[in-house]
Formats: structure tokens, sequence, C-alpha cells
């Protein structure tokens, strides 16, 4: 198959996915096309039958906000008219969908790609639902001829509001490459990261306030108080400083260690003990999937599409949302039982292979896509 796909290129766990789907689907002998604005991060090596288009954007002083949506179009139909694409599959509804559409209709009932839109999170539970997007959203969702989410969660919450029928979409739960998210055969920075032997405790994300960074310091500091560790933070965004301004409040900034934004989380992962994914809201959690696929037990909220990828009390534990003492102690007890804690490590292991492996995943993407060919 000719497949375009459409994500956002920076880092966040849509634009990993759709990249990697795109790699592996080009291993499997398809042609695929990324758009984008910029390469996605991910796309950082030279691989047969894959192509970048990077939208291309005029500045003119009159554009205080440059119509990206529409650039984002123009990209969609040239591509598909000069290589004759089957499909077109987007990730993230907002603009994507939109503009996948547009570039549909502007081939004037000429036979065009199908469209397949995978929603994966605030597009539906947080931005899609704003009333400067909502009504758009929907209309683009529906006009899209096959529909995934990332979780069963998301798929009742895209029902609930946007009345898109459930049996309309389908769940594929995201997947990560088994080889490259794995404990062993990694340099490990544990002794960089922790001299003195303590647990490395890690968080990872971009630093919005849905993912409730200043949970993940409080959550390290009332632990401490009976483990010896340190919290690594990776990644960079809004809410940074006040996880380092909470860091101080507490004492605990000398065993707080911030390394920005890194494109090789799983070597960082490899060498971790556990993992804080205290956020708001969460369709799915991808990076708690790369934790588990490296064997690191995940303490984190129950909420979202995040029981559906940690089991509770087998792969991680799960509290409420902002119970900062349930999650503290839940973390001591997994890192002081070393039993437990290898128990746990293995079952998050298994769990990713057995359910969310590239070989599990893609060739249900694969199926889907020629159910939506062939019109079923
Ligand atoms: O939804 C977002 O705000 C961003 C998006 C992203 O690009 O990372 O995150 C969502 O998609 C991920 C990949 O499917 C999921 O793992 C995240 O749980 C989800 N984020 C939220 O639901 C907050």
């Amino acid at each position: 198959m000719k497949i375009a796909i459409s994500c956002y290129p920076t880092y966040g766990g849509s634009g990993a996915v759709a990249t990697e789907l795109g790699l592996e689907l080009a291993d499997r002998g398809h042609e695929v096309h990324f758009i984008s604005y910029a390469q996605p991060f991910r796309l950082d090596r030279f691989r047969e039958r894959v192509y970048f288009h990077e939208v291309e954007m005029d500045q003119y002083p009159l554009f205080e906000h440059p119509p990206y949506s529409l650039a984002l179009a123009v990209s969609i139909h040239d591509v598909t008219t000069r290589y004759d694409l089957d499909l077109v599959h987007v990730h993230y509804a907002i603009p994507h969908a939109t503009s996948a559409w547009i570039a549909r209709e502007m081939l004037n009932g000429a036979r065009g790609p199908r469209i397949i839109t995978t929603l994966h999170g605030t597009d539906i539970t947080l931005t899609g639902q704003h009333p400067s997007f909502h009504s758009i959203t929907r209309f683009s969702i529906l006009k899209s001829d096959g529909l995934t989410a990332v979780s069963g969660f998301l798929r009742e919450e895209t029902e609930r509001s946007f009345g898109v029928g459930k049996e309309r979409i389908r769940v594929i739960p995201n997947f990560i490459d088994t080889e490259r998210y794995r404990r062993e055969d990694k340099p490990c920075h544990r002794a960089t990261l922790a001299p003195e032997g303590e647990k490395v405790v890690m968080h990872i994300s971009n630093f919005r306030p849905v993912k409730r960074v200043q949970d993940v310091v409080e959550v390290f500091a009332e632990m401490r108080r009976s483990v010896a560790a340190r919290l690594v933070l990776v990644g960079d965004g809004p809410d940074r400083p006040r996880a380092q301004s909470r860091a101080q409040e507490l004492g605990v900034e000398d065993d707080v260690v911030f390394l920005g934004k890194h494109t090789s989380v799983d070597e960082l992962l490899a060498c971790a003990d556990l993992f804080l994914l205290p956020s708001e809201s969460e369709s799915f959690g991808l990076v708690a999937l790369e934790a588990m696929a490296c064997g690191v037990p995940v303490v984190a909220s129950r909420v979202g599409g995040i029981p559906e990828v940690v089991v509770d009390g087998e792969t991680g534990v799960l509290a409420e949302v902002g119970d900062v003492s349930s999650m503290a102690r839940a973390a001591v007890s997994i890192l002081k039982d070393s039993d437990r804690w290898l128990q746990m490590s293995r079952m998050g292991r298994a769990r990713a292979e057995e359910f969310f492996s590239a070989d599990m995943v893609v060739p249900i993407y694969e199926q889907f896509y020629r159910d939506v060919l062939e019109g079923r």
C-alpha cells in the first residue's frame, strides 16, 4: 500500500507512535510518506520506502498566526496526486483530520485516498472540546473513513463528547519496539545518575499541567524519607520551573536531576528502578508502557486509559489522582521488597511483549487498512 502519515513531529507520544508505525510499515513492504512541518524526531536515519515531505509555510507579516492547517492540506493534496496514495493516516485529530478532508475535497470528485484518523488524547479530552474546535473536530472525525482510538477509555470519551458511535471506532493500542525498550544490553548510566547506589526514580514528560509534575516531586520527597533515592526528570515544558521550586521548598533539590529533553529515553529507562506517572488525565500513557518494557514498575494515577496499560498490583500500583501519600507508600513498598520488585519488573516486561509489541499491533493496523480500503 501507499500510505501517507501526518503527525506532530516533536517529542510526544502521538508523533512517536506515528513514526514507529510508518517505519514498521515500510519494513513490511509498504511505501510510507510522512507529512509534517518538521522531520519527526524518531525519523533519524535513511530507510528504504520512507519519504518525508516538509510542509512549506510562507511567512507573511499579515499572518500573525500562519494557517498551518491549509498548508498541510496542500501538502497532503500534492503528495496524494504525485504518488497516487491509497491511504492518508493522520495522528491526532486537530488539525490533521481536517487538513486531510480538505485535501480530498480538493480532488474535486476524483477518486481520493481513504482517510484514517487515530485519536490520541487531548484532541478528544481537552483541546477538541474547546468551543473553538469542537464542531470542526466532530465534523472531521465523522468525515474520516476509518477511526481508531488508542484505548477503550478514549473510544468511550469520543462517543460521550462528540456523539460518534463507538461501533465506528476501532481500539488499536499503542505499541513499542520491544527490542529497543529492554533492560538488558544497555550501557547503564546508573553510576552517574545515582553515584551513592541510590534507587533511581524516573519521570518523563512534556511538563504540561496535565502531568502534575509537582506531584512527582512531592511523591519523591515523601518516599525519600524511607528509601535512599534520586529523582531523574526527563523532558521539558511549562511546569519545569514549578517542579524546581517545589523541590527546593521540600529540601530535596540536591537529589532531583533535571536532564531536559532526551531522544534516547530507552537508555535512561533501562537503569530506572521506579517510574512515576501521576497525571490528571492520560488516554494511554505510552511512557508507562516504555517503562514496563524496560522492566520498571510504574506508580501512576488510576485515570483514563492507564489501567488498560498498567495492571494494578501486577506491573505497578495505581492510586487516585493527587493522592501523593498513597503513591509514596506504594513506591516505598515496591523498592523495599526486592522479590516484589522483581516480580513486577518481569510482569511488566511480559505484558509489554504479549500485548503491545510492534509484531502484535502493526498487523492489526494493516488489517484495519485493508478493511477500510474494501469498505468493510
Ligand atoms: O494528547 C496530547 O496532549 C498529546 C499526546 C501526544 O502527542 O503525546 O498524548 C496523548 O497521546 C499519547 C499517544 O497515544 C498517549 O500515550 C497519551 O496518554 C496522550 N495524552 C493524554 O491523554 C494527556
